[in-house]
């Protein structure tokens, strides 16, 4: 056999090898807890991108409204998805936001009546209700397809191609922004990272009701 085309063959090998090397994938694991060491839920962690994917099709969100509560209390979308917000109650719900990444209401409506809202811009979104002020719920809107909530236990796993991120987190209770840090993550092994939030509110407090009371 040719010891010439042996060679050929192993380059185009393990050419191919680097090449899937490169989209590997690569796990965060992160736990979230309080300064006590308990679990939170409902944090959102956020892997940024040097530079952000493409946008293939976005699946549509959704914000529901049941016995007079947002479901969920934290949802979190890449930039530019859009969320429907269905009302399940027999009551009507008038849904309004004034936070700066996005603001919108939809007016006293029950069912699937409400348009669809986009949400184009990143940073968080405190949704309350007109007529019921205990209702709010947080819109987390990242710039990255990489992102999870953690669950009753303060887990979330995000899977995401080996490189560098800029690591963001948020929580309805956490006083203040979280300092964003970086975060490398390598397909050789998940990155493993407990997470620590404080201060923490006792509260995640209520709608911005006191905003609106100046609105009308
Ligand atoms: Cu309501």
């Amino acid at each position: 056999m040719n010891a010439w085309f042996g060679v050929k063959k192993y380059l185009v090998a393990s050419g191919f090898y680097v090449l899937s090397q490169a989209v590997a994938a690569a796990q965060l694991n992160a736990t979230i807890v309080d300064v006590q060491g308990a679990p939170l839920d409902d944090a959102v962690v956020a892997l940024i991108p040097a530079q952000q994917p493409d946008y293939n099709s976005l699946p549509t969100a959704i914000m529901d409204q049941r016995q007079n509560m947002f479901v969920p209390k934290v949802l979190a979308i890449r930039t530019n998805t859009q969320v429907r917000f269905p009302n399940s109650d027999d009551v009507r719900h008038h849904v309004y936001s004034f936070s700066p990444a996005k603001k919108f209401e939809l007016r006293l409506y029950h069912g699937m009546t409400a348009e669809p809202v986009v949400f184009d811009k990143s940073g968080t979104v405190v949704l309350g209700c007109n007529i019921h002020d205990s209702m709010v719920a947080y819109i987390y809107v990242v710039d990255t397809p990489y992102f999870a909530k953690s669950d009753a236990s303060g887990q979330l796993h995000i899977t995401a191609p080996a490189g560098d991120y800029k690591l963001q987190v948020y929580h309805p209770r956490l006083s203040g922004d979280y300092p964003e840090s970086s975060l490398q993550l390598s397909d050789a092994t998940p990155s493993q990272q407990t997470i620590t939030l404080q201060p923490l509110s006792d509260s995640a407090g209520d709608a911005p009701t006191d905003e609106l009371s100046t609105l009308f």
